[in-house]
């Protein structure tokens, strides 16, 4: 192991670049090559690579720090045999993102312009053909995407296609103002220097035969990425305007139709196109909004999660909620959700998305049942039971459940099938300090009140107390959430899908009825059902909670 210092290379002609990355930290161990910082000019983004395998001992730089050639980034040991010791030389000269480094003469030569010319280059006002221009050292280059249609007119220098090597992702520029005649080329084609792109009617008296006239194809004054760094030329005048590059922020053509430009460095672009990631969806919490490969990697955790390939934010293709800046208005601060903030509010975005929801308001009378109830409340504390009203809710949901099984049923659209259950099993809602959950009882039709009660408590406890397994949570058939203890007249429940009905009980509340001869007061409990309009028509959910008043009413319903 030797120590040696990490120096910012040769920079391609850019007098300073701006770290937009810092991609590794004191104490990790990196090979030849493993980029190192993002780095970014006015021209491109390219990574600076590692000048040798080792490890890095000492950082020196910060995200945001300006550097120029030569700058000490920091130290590193090197790996004992590593190519270090003969690849650093190179690799100081080595123009950040460009490969291999190229010595004066060469690029006398290339200014000279004994590299590539076109044959086809048309004069002006004629067809040209577009050719991948020097790619500076790079073998090859992925089209990452094609930014323009036959058709189109273009200025020179207007980006025609993203360009990414192993080392960068840079723009293309049109090689003079015209019309496109002619593409040849798609996205994820592989290119190399000098193959054709396409064709171009150039522009009579185009801009870019003029434009070009008094710049001179000096390598050392283009982009720190050669990747696409000398525009393609025309014979009589070279040019060596350099390319924007797709991360700059530059403006010149967005990066998608949307319209909205991505900040994004090339590895972070790399990683996007491997997870299949749309950049434009993508929050960059990076400085000025730029885009970190933790936002990718975020972005792909969360379509897993939601189950969708659908939009981030709005989903099946509505349209995002704009979020404004909120602290002009007043304080905010910002609080990362729990996994079951997150997890409910993904369950019930896609239940509320996919379910055509109806709820049907029904109110029991519980006064005789309230009076049971309370005749028990002195044996439950015996028993260690407390004995509320959820279990009798249980139980006649699940008389209901058992006389009109269409209610116990999911929905299997893609098969275009009905999947009948034959088994009872009840979720509840509990509202816990880190959100909702829902335990599933089990074989609700064979168990009595007292273990209703019981379960039910142990359930809630574990929920509050995080000790709920999948297995409880997993099996409900139907969901009953309560808020009765808490208060309020009615609300619609959200199916817990792909169950087909949730029922909501509020505060049950004393109110005069009728009897046919007086009012009385009675103790009334409101229910609201929803349920999936899909699988269940209006005229059996209003059979159902009338099933389900007349049973709380009167508990010898579950008798017969
Ligand atoms: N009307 C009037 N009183 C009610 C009632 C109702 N509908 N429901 C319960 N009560 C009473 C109970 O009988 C109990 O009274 P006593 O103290 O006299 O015995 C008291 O309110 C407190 O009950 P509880 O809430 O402790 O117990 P529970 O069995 O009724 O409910 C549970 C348990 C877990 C459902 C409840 O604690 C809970 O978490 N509810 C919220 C569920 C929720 O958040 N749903 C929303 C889902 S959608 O966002």
């Amino acid at each position: 192991m030797s120590e040696q210092e990490i120096r910012v290379p040769e920079l391609g002609g850019a007098e300073s670049v701006e770290i937009v990355g810092v991609l590794v930290s004191v104490g990790d161990s990196v090979e030849a090559e493993d980029p190192l910082l993002e780095l970014e000019s006015d021209k491109a983004t390219v990574e600076m690579p590692a000048p040798a395998a080792g490890k890095i001992t000492r950082l020196d730089v910060n995200e945001g720090d300006s550097l120029k050639e030569g700058d000490l980034v920091g130290m590193m040991d090197t790996a004992e045999g590593g190519a270090s010791g003969d690849s650093e030389a190179e690799d100081k000269d080595e123009p950040v993102g460009a490969s291999p480094a190229r010595d004066e003469q060469q690029a006398s030569d290339d200014a000279s312009g004994e590299t590539e010319t076109s044959q086809d280059d048309a004069p002006s006002g004629g067809e040209q053909s577009i050719h991948v221009p020097e790619l500076g050292g790079a073998e090859s280059v992925e089209i990452v995407s094609v930014l323009v249609s036959v058709g189109d007119s273009v200025n020179a220098e207007d980006p025609l296609l993203e360009l990414e090597s192993d080392k960068a992702t840079v723009e293309m520029p049109s090689p003079a103002t015209g019309k496109i005649t002619r593409l040849d080329v798609k996205e994820g084609d592989t290119l190399k220097e000098g193959d054709v792109v396409g064709a171009l009617e150039v522009a009579g008296g185009g801009a870019s035969q003029d434009s070009g006239a008094d710049k001179q194809p000096e390598k050392k004054q283009e982009a720190p990425s050669s990747v696409g760094a000398s525009p393609a030329r025309d014979e009589s005048k070279r040019e060596a305007t350099s390319p924007s590059t797709a991360s700059s922020d530059t403006p010149s053509k967005p990066d998608t139709p949307s319209g909205k430009r991505v900040h994004a460095g090339p590895a972070v672009r790399r990683i996007a196109r491997e997870f299949g990631a749309d950049l434009q969806q993508v929050q960059g919490s990076g400085p000025k909004g730029r885009i970190l490969k933790e936002d990718v990697q975020a972005w792909v955790r969360k379509q897993l999660q939601s189950g969708t390939s659908a939009p981030a934010g709005g989903g099946a293709g509505i349209p995002e909620v704009p979020l404004p800046d909120f602290s002009q208005f007043g304080e905010v601060e910002r609080h990362s959700m729990t996994k079951i903030q997150r997890l409910t509010a993904q369950g019930m975005h896609r239940s509320w998305l996919n379910v055509p929801h109806v709820t049907q308001f029904e109110k029991a009378d519980i006064t005789d049942l309230e009076a049971f109830r309370k005749d028990h409340k002195a044996e439950g504390e015996k028993r260690g039971v407390k004995m509320t009203l959820l279990p009798f809710l249980m139980k006649a949901c699940a008389h209901a459940l058992t006389t009109y099984p269409q209610f116990n049923v999911s929905l299997d659209m893609a098969n275009q099938q009905i999947i009948q259950k034959h088994y009872c099993h009840i979720g509840i809602a509990v509202d816990t300090p880190n959100g909702l959950v829902v335990p599933v009882i089990r074989d609700v039709d064979q168990k009595s009140i007292w273990q209703l009660a019981a379960e039910a408590q142990e359930l809630a406890g574990k929920a509050r107390d995080k000790k709920l397994t999948n297995n409880d949570m997993s099996g409900a058939c139907f969901t009953i959430t309560s808020l009765g203890g808490i208060g309020g007249t009615a609300f619609t429940p959200i199916v817990n899908s792909p169950e087909v009905a949730i029922l909501g009980a509020s505060k049950a509340a004393m109110e005069p009825v009728w009897d046919g001869a007086q009012f009385q007061p009675r103790l009334m409990l409101p229910l609201s059902l929803s349920y999936d309009h899909r699988a269940i028509n209006g005229a059996d959910a209003a059979r159902f909670t009338t099933l389900l008043s007349k049973t709380l009413g009167d508990l010898r319903e579950l008798l017969l």
